[in-house]
């Protein structure tokens, strides 16, 4: 059956944005595509619908229509706030290598997402896709570095503007020998958004070097961070050589991390969402 398409009233009516708006919305930023009668009378789609009423939800949260509207995906293909939605989409794009896709459903999740549920439902998932697929040599290493890199961007920036020193100092760091370190830094941007100072020492960081710092700094807890099995042993034998850290928590996460490991060592275990771990350190200064 043919799709059926819509006047501009039609369409102003079921999304409640005026015939004006919806014009200008058009005319200036490309977000509808109508096809034209033979007459030359605009005739909208359900993309369109679905474009206008995504539109209109960004604005509702306060962005201008400007920057709501660059983060359609240029394709022209549905505009998503779904997380499983949007874990697909991101999938699909990074399968396509399409760069611009990748790009763009990455901005719709940081856009309409709550932080915290787009790192947890979304960055997180995808990238484990993307590393197992690459680790069974489905993806090849330029399709898995596009999308690490692409989510490391957001993910800086996203460090640059959640400015807060309001609870103390965390120092981060992935142990020695350990490159994984996206998700040390989901934990440092979800720390500075609960008022944390962060200084985050990213990957293979030598125990001493972070000990030293982290009494420079006056940090209250220093996190390392650990996804190898070999990491785990490097940690061990690092720490072994400290009698004792005084003043500052250590803690330990990451997925190779258990809390035998972790009482064996001596230090902190702390694991669940994102929002659950910064609440759990949070607590942890207070003790
Ligand atoms: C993505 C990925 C990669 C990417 C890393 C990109 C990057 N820069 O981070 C690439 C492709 C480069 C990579 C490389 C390698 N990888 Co890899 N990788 C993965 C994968 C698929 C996902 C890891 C990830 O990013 N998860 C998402 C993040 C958000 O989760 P997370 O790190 O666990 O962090 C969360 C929590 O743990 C917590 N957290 C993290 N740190 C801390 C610290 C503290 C204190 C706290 C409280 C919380 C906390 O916060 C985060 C958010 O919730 C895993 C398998 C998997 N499905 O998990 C394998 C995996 C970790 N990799 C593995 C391996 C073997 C490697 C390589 C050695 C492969 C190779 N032959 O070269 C290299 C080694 C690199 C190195 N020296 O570190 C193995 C490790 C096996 C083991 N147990 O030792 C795994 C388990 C895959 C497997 N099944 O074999 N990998």
């Amino acid at each position: 059956m043919p799709e059926l398409l819509l006047n501009i009233t039609a369409i102003s009516r079921r999304t409640g944005i005026a015939p004006d708006t919806l014009r200008k919305w058009e005319q200036r930023y490309g977000v509808l595509r109508p096809e034209r009668t033979a007459g030359g009378q605009r005739r909208y789609s359900e993309t369109d619908v679905q474009r206008v009423e995504w539109l209109r939800d960004r604005i509702a949260e306060g962005w201008r229509i400007g920057e709501a509207s660059r983060m359609l995906d240029e394709s022209g293909s549905m505009a998503l706030d779904d997380p499983t939605e949007l874990c697909n989409a991101l999938i699909k794009a990074i399968r396509d290598v399409d760069v611009n896709a990748i790009s763009s459903a990455l901005d719709q999740t940081f856009a309409v997402l709550p932080l915290s549920q787009a790192l947890d439902c979304v960055i997180s998932p995808v990238l484990c896709w993307a590393g197992d697929a690459w680790h069974k040599g489905e993806l090849s290493v330029g399709q898995e570095h596009a999308v690490s890199a692409r989510v490391r961007n957001h993910l800086a920036a996203l460090m640059v503007q959640s400015t807060g020193n309001v609870r103390g100092m965390a120092v981060l760091a992935c142990g020695p020998g350990e490159y994984h370190d996206i998700g040390l830094l989901m934990l440092a941007i979800s720390l500075r958004k609960d008022g944390w100072q962060v200084e985050n020492l990213g990957p293979d960081t030598p125990v001493d070097t972070a000990i030293e710092l982290a009494h420079r700094v006056n940090a209250t807890i220093l996190c390392f961070s650990v996804a190898l099995e070999t990491s785990v042993e490097r940690l061990r034998e690092s720490l072994a050589s400290f009698n004792a850290v005084t003043g500052i928590k250590i803690v330990v996460g990451g997925a190779s991390v258990t809390p035998a490991i972790a009482r064996e060592f001596g230090v902190t275990y702390v694991i669940g969402s994102l929002d659950e771990t910064v609440a759990q350190l949070r607590l942890l200064k207070r003790t």
